[in-house]
């Protein structure tokens, strides 16, 4: 082939691979009021952008008119059910559901050999089990993070995922997650101190946690909601430990009564953090619990052990 030739047809190329990519058949239907998935959209459609509706749930075969269909967004909306074969008779590669209020992963079986990207991050999941997900045979990334995750599947079952997003996620590093420490940094995006539970790993750097640090066992989630009363030796003296979960009421009541404190000047500085209520003592140099680090009030200390100070 002529250098001539070759220019030529690496410019018809370059010319036709642009013109495929902007003329996928596109529909943007942001903030259009939607409170159902729209049935009459043209189906010959790849990309839909469903983003900023109003639509509370994605009933079987709500997209099997639009067999083209390889990217779909519904994020912002207000979805909490997903039916079973809601995605049924597509070929989604990319599915995005960011900030909705699903508490269940979806069932997504009927596109596992062609999805390769989920973004559920900002929803209601409590946990990921590997049944939910083992089919997802292409999945490559997964976008996890603005969840309050308790457990976790083991993530190698899954092996064409090289790409896990949890930023912005608390989680207890405990044994139910343990998984997540089998992931290296560039496979997991994580914040830096992600820890809530147990104490100890609060504040404390992702990359210095050990799988033998999160070999405890979670907390239990027949616990959640209450206030668990612990009584063996470091913990007589601050009695009360309260189980770090939706502790909502609890919370607000341990802010007031620690702006109370900080109030009379019993401790130096209150915040709260990620729903967590955080305290500085007064005296940094004090021994154990108190020391250096805040005190997270709803999983360690007692409100009152601060009045005697
Ligand atoms: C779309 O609908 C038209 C007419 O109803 C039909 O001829 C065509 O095959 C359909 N295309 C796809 C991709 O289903
Ligand atoms: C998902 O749906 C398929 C098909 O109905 C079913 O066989 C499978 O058990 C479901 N998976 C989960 C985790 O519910
Ligand atoms: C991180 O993990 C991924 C997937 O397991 C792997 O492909 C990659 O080579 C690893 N990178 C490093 C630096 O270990
Ligand atoms: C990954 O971890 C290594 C040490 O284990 C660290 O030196 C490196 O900066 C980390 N990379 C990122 C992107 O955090
Ligand atoms: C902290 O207190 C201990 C004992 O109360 C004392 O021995 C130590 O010197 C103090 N440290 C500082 C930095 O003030
Ligand atoms: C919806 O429209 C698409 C296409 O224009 C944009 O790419 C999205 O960013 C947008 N969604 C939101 C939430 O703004």
């Amino acid at each position: 082939m002529s250098k001539a030739a070759m220019l030529l047809s690496w410019a018809a190329l370059s010319c036709c691979f642009l013109t495929a990519e902007t003329a996928v058949p596109t529909v943007t239907l942001n903030s259009s009021g939607l409170v159902e998935v729209p049935q009459n959209i043209p189906n010959d459609t790849r990309y839909a952008y469903l983003d900023l509706n109003r639509i509370s749930i994605v009933r079987n075969d709500a997209f099997s008119y639009l067999p083209e269909l390889t990217r779909l967004y519904l994020d912002r909306n207000r979805i909490d059910t997903i039916e079973d074969h809601a995605f049924h008779g597509t070929i989604l590669r990319q599915i995005s559901m960011q900030f909705n209020q699903l508490k269940w992963f979806p069932n997504l079986t009927d596109v596992r050999h062609s999805l390769t990207t989920v973004w559920i991050n900002s929803n209601r999941l409590k946990f990921i089990r590997a049944e939910q997900v083992e089919g997802l045979t292409a999945l490559e990334a997964l976008f996890i993070g603005g969840n309050v995750i308790y457990s976790l599947l083991d993530f190698s079952i899954l092996h064409s995922l090289n790409d896990i997003g949890a930023l912005g996620m608390d989680i207890q590093c405990c044994n139910k997650v343990i998984s997540l420490k089998s992931l290296n940094n560039t496979s997991l995006k994580i914040k830096p101190s992600p820890c809530t539970y147990p104490e100890e790993l609060v504040d404390v750097d992702w990359q210095s946690i050990t799988r033998d640090h999160m070999s405890k066992p979670c907390p239990g989630q027949r616990d959640k909601n209450i206030v668990m009363q612990v009584h063996n030796g470091a913990n007589d003296r601050y009695p009360d430990v309260f189980v770090n979960k939706e502790l909502t009421k609890l919370q607000a009541t341990l802010l007031y009564k620690a702006r109370l404190l900080k109030r009379a000047s019993k401790i130096s500085r209150v915040w709260s953090r990620d729903g967590r209520i955080l305290v500085m003592d007064k005296n940094s140099n004090s021994s154990g619990l108190f020391a250096k680090r805040p005190c997270v009030l709803h999983t360690t200390c007692a409100v009152e052990s601060y009045k005697e100070m």
